[in-house]
């Protein structure tokens, strides 16, 4: 018997550890099967322009040394159903420590937003299923505070499920759903209307950045903002360096997955032969820097082609895959300073390991 179950249900795949006896090395050999057995109906690429983005990307990607691929192509349909079991990992604990922040601080949130004083948007960047903010979004709508709740996100499919959703548990709700990459949307919205905004970043997906775009990235945002509008970033804080290295070096091999994923992606839509099974996830984290690293290393010299060229791989070679950046509170203080934003609270959970700060453009 496997000692993996996997259901899948077009979002979400669950994979349940049923025998925990077995090594993670039987888990990456599962999921070799699930992903290579399992074919889930794949996120159609809606238009030629972003095929050929991702085409370029990658091409680039593996021919540069080392060699590496962009995270954010992690979300095809498959990915984003792995993410989804990711943040329901009892090894993930970034998902429930924010979740708690928000479910047990609502009212404090909203206070530091300076939400109660009326008209508001909430913009929320990269909105998903939005598990959190709905508490805030709840809270909002009882205190009978006017607002509008404008998620953006990259994905159309996941904006349509969500406004439906959003209707129906907050009757009454004024929801602007923006398809698109963040700051074109935020663009948008920012030249339709002069109402104070909250923008909110969470689930620490400012550490998908590396330091100094993170910095810039901030800054846009500082800059696309009027004074007195709000930020709430959310941000995974350093710790013990076995829980982080736990939480992406998960027991039912999530995260292993969700990054091979990315192989199978490359040859479904672009065409290309990578052999999954000769590819092995693997995870380091530095306390000193902060910096939690995701690799796929080549196990075997092997020869890849895409797009009709030949890319060698020797063994051993990584793919650096994603970073997933922790702070220090120096960090994140120096990330205010740079982004020309000021500090006007944080709110912890009780282990403190995660972060929402609030900033206020200047
Ligand atoms: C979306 N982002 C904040 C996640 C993270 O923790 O870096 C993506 C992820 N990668 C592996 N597990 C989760």
């Amino acid at each position: 018997m496997l000692p993996v179950d996997v259901y899948i249900n077009r979002r979400q795949a669950y994979l349940v550890l049923i025998d925990n006896r077995y090594g993670l090395d039987k888990m990456l050999k599962i999921n070799h099967i699930y992903l290579e057995n399992h074919h889930i109906s794949t996120t159609q690429v809606g238009n030629a322009e972003l095929l050929d983005q991702f085409r370029r990307d990658v091409t680039r990607g593996l021919l540069s040394q080392p060699k590496r691929l962009d995270a954010k192509y992690f979300y095809d349909e498959n990915g984003d159903a792995l993410f989804q079991a990711i943040m329901k990992s009892p090894d993930y604990y970034l998902t429930d420590c924010e979740l708690e922040i928000f479910k047990d601080r609502t009212a404090q949130l909203a206070q530091l937003l300076h939400i109660d004083q009326g008209p508001i948007e909430l913009i929320e960047l990269g909105a998903g299923d939005a598990s959190k903010s709905i508490h805030l979004l709840r809270y909002l709508a009882n205190k009978q505070i006017r607002f509008r709740y404008i998620p953006i996100d990259i994905s159309a499919h996941i904006l349509r499920v969500l406004s439906q959703e959003l209707s129906q548990q907050i009757p009454g709700i004024q929801i602007q759903p923006e398809t698109g990459e963040y700051f074109d949307s935020l663009h948008r919205v920012t030249a339709k209307s002069t109402c104070r905004k909250a923008v909110l970043f969470l689930g620490s997906n400012i550490g998908n950045m590396e330091k100094n775009q993170a910095a810039q990235f901030l800054r846009r945002l500082h800059q696309m903002l009027q004074p007195g509008d709000f930020a709430l970033i959310g941000f995974d804080l350093k710790k013990n360096p076995q829980t982080i290295l736990r939480a992406y070096q998960d027991r039912a091999g999530l995260t292993s997955a969700f990054n091979l994923n990315l192989l199978q992606r490359i040859n479904r839509e672009l065409g290309a032969d990578f052999e999954v099974k000769k590819f092995q996830h693997f995870q380091n984290y530095d306390p000193l820097s902060g910096a939690c690293r995701s690799f796929l290393i080549s196990v075997d010299d092997q020869l890849v082609h895409l797009n009709g060229i030949s890319i060698p791989f020797s063994a051993n070679e990584p793919i650096d895959m994603e970073i997933s950046q922790k702070f220090s509170h120096r960090d994140i203080s120096d990330l205010a300073f740079r982004s020309g934003f000021r500090r006007v609270g944080a709110l912890y959970d009780q282990k403190q390991w995660f972060v929402d700060e609030v900033w206020r453009a200047k």
